[in-house]
């Protein structure tokens, strides 16, 4: 079958890497990107691109019948340090958005497959914090995390009573160059790459030793891609797949930074995102997405860090 891919949120951290990924596997007449704000050049360029508003179900179900779309990447939301500033408009986001996708997938007969991200907020501060197993207690305390949870409820609902075949991650904090990330507990992550290439300095809103999972981008976009393609006959979870990844915190990176920049320093002001951080788990057991669909990580923090300096360099100089 030749597949026409939407993607919503294409210009966000992960849709904007994403977007090109799918675009040299399937070519960039296929893969149409939509949000509801201006992208990349490399995306509005790259290949199909609309402002389109998922909130607005007439809109989607017009442009998916229009352009005989088989597979759907909903990628927008608002993430967990801004949904706690705006609990409920993020809640109307995070859940009016994904009904809008399932409902529309499940009447669109072209329609065959959707991807929704998860994350490692669903869990909370009850849930084993070391290496957190694929099924556990799932207590989440954050507005985000409590979307998340009950995201992931209504896609396994979707898939048992309308067999839609509909595939989730839950993604850790994600490191990346090309789009900065944006109101999330991990951010801090990437933001300390962008200010020690600039100020040589950076304080940190997490504390020294609070650590979380995360994985480089590159690791995420290959998951992702790697869970789609495969046959459905080895997807044995129809919520969301914990995958395994880096375990760091701020000091890693500080160290890590210094590496490169001797000069760097890093101080700390733990703001309510600290709060968030404590309760969501520090190390995931990915070993059911190896199993079912193959994932693994290939960057450490050595490689990530190499990369991540390299190409900010080359767009913002040294
Ligand atoms: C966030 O920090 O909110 C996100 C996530 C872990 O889902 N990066």
């Amino acid at each position: 079958m030749k597949e026409k891919i939407m993607i919503i949120g294409a210009a966000g951290q992960i849709g904007s890497e994403l977007t090109v990924a799918l675009r040299e596997i399937y070519g960039s007449r296929r893969v149409f990107a939509t949000d509801i704000k201006q992208a990349s050049p490399e995306v509005m360029d790259g290949g199909p691109f609309q402002i389109l508003d998922v909130m607005n179900d007439k809109m989607l179900i017009h442009f998916v019948i229009q352009n005989k779309i088989t597979q759907i990447y909903h990628l927008a939301a608002v993430l967990s340090g801004n949904a706690e500033k705006f609990p409920t408009q993020a809640w109307r986001i995070n859940m009016e958005s994904l009904m809008n996708i399932l409902e529309v997938a499940r009447m669109v007969e072209t329609v065959h497959r959707v991807f929704w991200p998860s994350s490692i907020a669903v869990f909370g501060p009850t849930t084993p914090h070391k290496n957190t197993p694929q099924l556990t207690v799932m207590e989440p305390t954050t507005v985000y995390g409590i979307s998340k949870l009950a995201g992931e409820r209504w896609c396994a609902y979707f898939n048992k009573k309308h067999d839609l075949d509909i595939r989730s991650i839950r993604y850790p904090g994600l490191i990346s160059y090309k789009t900065e990330a944006g109101g999330g507990t991990t951010d801090y992550a990437v933001e300390v790459y962008f200010k020690a290439n600039k100020n040589k300095r950076y304080e940190c809103f997490i504390s020294e030793n609070t650590k979380m999972p995360f994985l480089f981008m590159p690791d995420a976009i290959d998951a992702t891609i790697k869970l789609m393609q495969a046959d459905r006959k080895y997807i044995s979870i129809h919520s969301g797949y914990n995958i395994g990844g880096l375990t760091l915190a701020p000091i890693d990176f500080y160290h890590e930074i210094k590496r490169v920049i001797p000069e760097f320093e890093m101080t700390y002001k733990p703001d309510f995102r600290e709060d968030i951080a404590r309760t969501w788990p520090e190390s995931i057991d990915g070993s059911t997405a190896t199993k079912d669909w193959g994932f693994e990580v290939k960057y450490d923090l050595t490689a990530m860090t190499d990369i991540m300096f390299e190409e900010i360099r080359k767009k913002y100089g040294e």
